[in-house]
Order: structure tokens, then C-alpha cells, then sequence
């Protein structure tokens, strides 16, 4: 049994270096927060089993690939001859300003549906951890992300729900209307201050949600404040927890890196406090490099941004 299973659209993610619109040279990664928390909790060495639809082209080998070297189970992984894997563009358009372009209607990853995910929920895990993006990408997947959710909170198996509001995907109403009844069977609720409300009433304040969501049995609710840190909601009150201090470069993947490094935390037993200082550890990692997830720590480098400067040498 994994301790981690995740599942949802695994891309392939070409980044540019400068202005696409003058043709800048790309870097081909893999994408999808789903298997970026996979990628993360993986490395510090817990077991993460990751389910989706993967094309059967090269980018789909090649997402295949990537996913088997992090050590990530695939078992669950659907080989789908009929379409081709998402593609997204990362543009560094300037030092502070990343522009996204999805090329990912259709796709592989899109079609999940319900059957694809009766093995893997199965199989168990000692968590579940669903994001807001899989059901913005198509009926079948919101279908699968509801009947997973059911699946797991019918097994016993406690759910992390990372809002992770796509505007791209989808608008904040269609949103709200998806993941509010999610949220029930969440255990864990993580968001980002602005999308807190897409699971609770429409522009509500983060601190009347998280009560309402501690109130139907969420057990711990966890604010995403990017620079400031985080702050968790549990029934012993609120705890905030600031950031390890580093230079940013590349803050794509930074909230999957805190999911994983909440969710390690959590299958070390650690307490609320050593999560949340894991989660950041993790989040200063994904920062401080450039990839959405290559940058991630394995369990001999946790310590290693712990009070170094810029410029360190070790
Ligand atoms: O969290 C980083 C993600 O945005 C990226 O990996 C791609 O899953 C992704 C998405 O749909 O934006």
C-alpha cells in the first residue's frame, strides 16, 4: 500500500527562456501539481503511487519515464492510444512575470474517467490527495474526482484537497460549484488566500470559511500566504508559520512543494508545527530553483537551506 496516492493530468511543460513571440529556446520538464507533490513526497522517501492518462507518443514515454525515475508507482497509469499528452508553455517574459499557455483541451490527461481510478483506490493509501484542477478538465474527471473522493472517505482514507484554483480552466463560480461539495470529505484543505472562498461562500473572509469548513469536519485548514509564510486553522486554534528565507527564482510548483512537504510530515508524524515547518522547507526549495519540481530536497538535503546565505558555498 502507498502512503501517498495522487492522481489527476500529468503534462509535458516546455519553458522559455525569454519571449516565446520571438522564438526562445525551451526546456522540455513534466508538469501537473498532482504529480508534483508525488515527485516531492517521493524524493524524502515515503511511497507515492500517481494514476492518470498518459498518451502512448513520446511525451507520453517520456512523462512515464520521469515519473518511474523519482520512484513514483505507475501502476495506475492508463496508456491512451487516442490522444496526445497536454502540453503547457511557461514563458519568462520578464525577471518577475511568467506567462502560462495551456495546449491541454482533449487530451490524454482530460479524458480520466471513474474506471481509470477503481485499482488504484483499491489498491489503498494511507492518503488521498486530490487537487481543483482535475475536475475543471473535463465531465469525466470531475466525475472521477467526486467517486475517488467518495472511494476514499468510504475506505477510511483520510483526503488532502489542494484548491488550486486554474483561471484558465475554468471560472470562479463553476469552481466554487465543483469543489464546496468536495471539501466535505476533505480531512485537509489547502488554498491560497484568494481562493480559500472557491470552497465556502462567495467572497467570504479566510477566517469564517476555515471555521465553517473545521465546523462539517476538516480537520486542518491550510492558507498559502506565498512570501508571508502559511497559516493553519485546526480545532487548537490558528498557527502561522513563516518562510525559509531564499532567493526566488522560479516560483512554479512552490504550493505543491508545501503540499508535500505538509503530506511527509504528516506520514512522519510529525505535529501540526513540524509539518508546517516541513512545508516550507519544501516551498523555499521549489523557489530557489528553477523546474516545477526538480529542485525538490531528498531527505539528506532537508537541512540544507537552513541558515545559508545567497552566494553560499558548500
Ligand atoms: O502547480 C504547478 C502547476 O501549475 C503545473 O505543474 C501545471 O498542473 C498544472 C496546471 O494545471 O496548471
Amino acid at each position: 500500500t502507498p502512503d501517498l496516492l495522487t492522481f489527476g493530468e500529468a503534462m509535458v511543460s516546455m519553458r522559455a527562456a525569454g519571449p516565446l513571440a520571438t522564438g526562445a529556446p525551451l526546456s522540455m520538464h513534466v508538469a501537473g501539481a498532482e504529480s508534483n507533490v508525488a515527485v516531492g513526497v517521493a524524493r524524502l522517501g515515503h511511497r507515492a503511487a500517481w494514476a492518470g492518462r498518459v498518451s502512448t507518443d513520446e511525451f507520453g514515454e517520456y512523462v512515464l519515464r520521469q515519473l518511474r525515475a523519482e520512484g513514483i508507482g505507475v501502476d495506475g497509469v492508463t496508456r491512451d492510444a487516442e490522444r496526445q499528452t497536454g502540453l503547457m508553455f511557461l514563458e519568462q517574459r520578464s525577471a518577475d512575470l511568467t506567462r502560462v499557455q495551456y495546449y491541454r483541451a482533449g487530451s490524454a490527461g482530460s479524458a480520466l474517467g471513474v474506471d481509470d481510478l477503481k485499482a488504484p483506490l483499491a489498491a489503498g493509501a494511507r492518503m488521498l490527495h486530490l487537487t481543483g484542477i482535475t475536475p475543471a478538465l473535463s465531465d469525466t474527471a470531475r466525475a472521477a474526482t467526486g467517486w475517488a473522493a467518495e472511494a476514499a472517505a468510504a475506505a477510511g482514507i483520510p483526503i488532502c484537497l489542494d484548491v488550486n484554483y486554474r483561471a484558465r480552466l475554468w471560472s470562479r463560480d463553476a469552481a466554487r460549484a465543483a469543489l464546496t461539495p468536495l471539501a466535505t470529505y476533505a480531512s485537509t484543505i489547502i488554498a491560497s488566500a484568494d481562493e480559500l472562498d472557491l470552497v465556502g461562500e462567495p467572497d467570504a473572509d479566510e477566517s469564517t470559511v476555515a471555521a465553517e469548513l473545521l465546523r462539517r469536519g476538516v480537520q486542518t485548514v491550510l492558507v498559502k500566504l506565498g512570501a508571508e509564510g502559511a497559516r493553519a486553522y485546526t480545532a487548537d486554534g490558528v498557527e502561522e508559520v513563516g518562510v525559509v528565507s531564499v532567493t526566488a527564482v522560479d516560483t512554479v510548483g512552490a504550493g505543491d512543494a508545501f503540499t508535500a512537504g505538509y503530506l511527509s510530515g504528516w506520514f512522519d508524524g510529525l505535529d501540526l508545527t513540524g509539518r508546517l515547518r516541513r512545508a516550507a522547507t519544501l516551498g523555499a526549495f521549489a523557489v530557489s530553483t528553477r523546474g516545477d519540481c526538480e529542485g525538490l530536497p531528498r531527505r539528506a538535503e532537508l537541512a540544507l537551506l537552513d541558515g545559508h546565505e545567497a552566494g553560499s558555498v558548500l
